[in-house]
């Protein structure tokens, strides 16, 4: 009975005293169900057997009078739990089955179906390389396989990680390697510059016959392969974000199936929009640009399953999410707002919580399901605030508000934000190409890169917080 509880929580820590003898800290590996000690603030001789521990807390539970009867267990195989648990999922329409229909549905991204299935597989797999990333030392900053030295500081100016590079990888050979090539090309918080297909999947750029596979595809895609990523090594929630744009009509490639037009356009252009959630549960919430649909991974059959068919914000909430930490270096709209909410200790018409996980996809999502709002503004250190227009705020906000809530600047939709268009491009005529070659692409880079305050949340918490940019903001913004 405890190993199936033991194996419904993905990554668990045991924290147990045993004989006084110090504080050990157990993880259950998700794949060999085998018990490591972990934290090395004790002394111990090799690993304390798993069934001692199962023992012991099996032992404190009976202590406690806790029934250890299967009630305790939902998966115990007793006939009729069973028989119910399977009558359930079998209702759940599968995330294969919705996208098979709605791009049916909607002629304008038939093509797309088989991309996000593929995207969905990868997030399977970056879920099983978070819950390992203990047990297998994914941890820490890359190393570099040639050199052998510390992998690149990436255009945030991060020194990449062994899990950014992994599932970076993932997520570039998700959109780029579908079966229908539906993407040309892809722009990464891990890469400076976008990338085409051809390039990401090896194949020789300079010969149009090979590179002609990928320069058909009518889509570009942007994405965060590991939000929150600082939150992994305390097994806190993480995520992954993305979005889809349509490559505008008539743009031609620059070289080799990029052009950057197509990723430089408003949010309001995207046609898809999507964040998988590693958490508690892992779930995949998305939007073809009709209605947010949520999908729960089913941990046994590894299929996402629609658990949350056309979510819905509630229109006002008493949730905020901010790291008011920085709250002093906030400006005055954002401390106007705060401050208000506080000494009234209401919001909405509702006793005010605060939520902050540190990672937006889970703190975004709890808002999405429980109504409120979460925010990240521009503060002294980040005078456009930390997030990135394009492969995290702007995707985050189409969902926000295909589920009828809103995503704003404080000063707008987020929606509306057209990211810097590089301006060397125009004067290529002239000048000497190098130099012409790198304005280019320090600009474009800025441009992909682009931050952006962010408001996320229920309409009227949106609506309330952009009063007070109103009010107390700068006339010029
Ligand atoms: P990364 O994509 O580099 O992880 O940065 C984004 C992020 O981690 C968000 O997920 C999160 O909301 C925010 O930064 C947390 O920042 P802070 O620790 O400053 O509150």
């Amino acid at each position: 009975m405890m190993k199936n509880i033991l194996q419904l929580i993905p990554v668990l820590f045991i924290v147990a005293t045993i004989d006084k003898g110090g504080v050990y800290a157990f993880q259950l590996s998700p794949i060999t169900s085998s018990t490591r000690c972990r934290h090395q603030h004790h002394q111990h001789q090799g690993s304390i057997s798993r069934a001692s521990i199962i023992t012991s807390l099996q032992s404190s539970l009976d202590y406690h009078g806790s029934n250890t009867n299967d009630s305790l267990d939902p998966l115990a195989s007793s006939s009729s739990s069973q028989s119910e648990a399977n009558m359930k999922k079998k209702d759940l329409r599968t995330l294969q089955r919705f996208l098979e229909v709605e791009c049916w549905k909607l002629p304008t991204i038939r093509t797309l179906d088989s991309t996000l299935l593929t995207v969905s597989d990868a997030c399977k797999q970056i879920n099983r390389i978070v819950q390992r990333a203990q047990t297998d030392d994914l941890y820490g900053a890359a190393i570099d396989p040639v050199t052998g030295q510390l992998a690149e500081v990436n255009v945030q100016g991060e020194v990449q990680q062994q899990l950014d590079v992994l599932c970076n990888t993932l997520m570039l050979r998700a959109f780029c390697g579908a079966s229908n090539n539906a993407i040309c090309a892809v722009a990464s918080e891990e890469e400076p510059l976008p990338r085409s297909c051809a390039d990401v999947m090896g194949y020789d750029t300079t010969n149009s016959a090979t590179s002609n596979i990928f320069t058909s595809g009518e889509y570009v895609a942007v994405f965060d392969p590991i939000d929150g990523s600082k939150n992994i090594d305390s097994s806190l929630p993480v995520g992954t974000v993305f979005g889809i744009y349509r490559r505008p009509e008539g743009v031609e490639f620059e070289k080799d199936g990029l052009n950057l037009d197509s990723f430089l356009q408003r949010g309001t252009e995207m046609v898809a929009a999507g964040y998988c959630l590693y958490s508690a549960t892992t779930v995949l919430v998305l939007t073809l640009g009709s209605g947010v649909h949520g999908f729960t991974l089913d941990p046994d059959k590894q299929t996402f399953l629609q658990t949350h068919p056309n979510m819905r914000i509630p229109d006002v909430g008493s949730l905020y999410s901010f790291n008011e930490a920085y709250s002093r270096d906030y400006n005055e709209p954002v401390q106007k707002f705060l401050k208000n909410m506080k000494e009234t200790g209401k919001m909405g018409g509702k006793k005010v919580s605060s939520r902050y996980v540190g990672a937006l996809v889970a703190d975004v999502h709890n808002v999405l399901i429980n109504g409120g709002i979460y925010g990240y503004p521009a503060d002294r250190d980040n005078p456009q605030g930390k997030l990135r227009l394009l492969y995290e705020s702007a995707p985050m906000a189409m969902i926000m508000e295909q589920a009828g809530g809103a995503g704003s600047t404080g000063y707008g939709r987020i929606l509306d934000v057209l990211p810097p268009q590089p301006h060397s491009k125009k004067s290529r005529k002239g000048g000497d190409n190098d130099d012409e070659e790198f304005d280019l692409e320090k600009e474009a880079e800025k441009g992909i890169h682009v931050r952006v305050p962010t408001f996320l949340g229920s309409v009227e918490n949106v609506f309330e917080l952009d009063q007070f940019h109103k009010y107390y903001g700068d006339d010029d913004e």
